[in-house]
């Protein structure tokens, strides 16, 4: 076999072991175990200077774990997080918003157009 024969059977078996490797990390991860799970939130409409408006106001989820939103309220909301990480864009009535959180940490959100009304996803 010549040099160049041999150095692309080398990048295809390396190829085929790492594609392998990320599938059984990906099948067998605890986060894919948490993702079955995801915790939900409801929005509910927000008083001028109310912090209510997401129930619950905070929730614990894992690593990788998906938190899910829906607007019950009336009105258009958002969840938008404070460091940029997430942002629901406008929901209207009746939309819901997810998001997977892959690593842990303390992530505060608040709506855009009720800026008074904040949210906590604690992640472990
Ligand atoms: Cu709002």
């Amino acid at each position: 076999m010549t040099k160049a024969k041999l150095s692309i059977l080398a990048v295809f078996v390396v190829g085929a072991l790492a594609a392998t490797f990320g599938f059984v990390q990906a099948v067998s991860s605890p986060e894919a175990e948490a993702a079955a799970a995801p915790a939900m939130v409801k929005v509910k409409d927000m008083p001028p200077g109310s912090p209510e408006g997401y129930e619950p106001a905070e929730v614990a989820v894992k690593a990788g774990q998906v938190v899910k939103w829906k607007n019950e309220g009336a009105e258009a909301h958002t969840v938008t997080a404070e460091d940029g990480s997430f942002d629901s864009g406008s929901m209207a009535p009746g939309a819901e918003f997810q998001f997977t959180f892959p690593k842990a940490g303390t992530f505060t959100y608040k709506c855009t157009p009720h800026p008074w009304a904040t949210g906590t996803v604690k992640v472990g």
